[in-house]
C-alpha cells in the first residue's frame, strides 16, 4: 500500500512539472559535430506546437560552452548566420530547424562526445516552462565508413 501511494505521488508529481511546455513536441533532431579544427556544433531538430504561440527563448546543454539560436539568410549570394533572442513558434504550426536555415549552434562542444552519443538539451520557452530533449550526435563522416578502410 505504501508503495502504491509512492508511486501515485511520483506520477502525479511528474506529470505536474511536465505542464507548460506539453503544447511542443520535437521530433527528428540530431546534433551535426563540428568539422575537424572548429568547436562549433549545430543542432537540428522539427519542433511542431499544438498549443497557444509562444517562442523559444533559451537552449542549454551541459555539453557546451553556450547554445544560441541562429537563423541563416542570404544577402548577396551570401550565406550569413544571425544569432536571434527567440525561435517563434506560432499555435499550430511546424517550425523546422534544418541546415541552410534555423539552428542552434553549440558552442565549444566537449571534445569528448562522438558519433553515435546522445547529448541532453535543455529548452526554455517564453512561458517559463521547460524541456529536456535527448538528440543522437551525428558526424558528416558517418556515412563514409564503407568508402575508407584504414
Ligand atoms: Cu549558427
Amino acid at each position: 500500500m505504501k508503495y502504491v501511494r509512492l508511486l501515485l505521488w511520483v506520477v502525479c508529481c511528474w506529470s505536474m512539472t511536465a505542464v507548460g511546455s506539453e503544447s511542443v513536441s520535437v521530433s527528428d533532431g540530431y546534433v551535426q559535430l563540428p568539422v575537424p579544427g572548429q568547436t562549433r556544433a549545430a543542432a537540428f531538430m522539427v519542433l511542431q506546437n499544438e498549443g497557444e504561440s509562444l517562442t523559444l527563448a533559451s537552449v542549454s546543454c551541459s555539453c557546451a560552452s553556450k547554445v544560441e539560436i541562429h537563423s541563416h539568410t542570404h544577402s548577396d549570394g551570401v550565406m550569413k548566420m544571425r544569432r536571434e533572442d527567440a525561435l517563434p513558434l506560432p499555435s499550430r504550426q511546424t517550425v523546422t530547424l534544418a541546415p541552410g536555415g534555423w539552428h542552434m549552434m553549440l558552442f565549444d562542444l566537449n571534445p569528448a562526445v562522438r558519433s553515435g552519443q546522445h547529448v541532453e538539451l535543455q529548452l526554455t520557452y517564453s512561458d517559463d516552462s521547460v524541456q529536456i530533449i535527448k538528440l543522437p550526435v551525428q558526424s558528416i563522416f558517418d556515412g563514409d565508413d564503407h568508402q575508407h578502410h584504414h
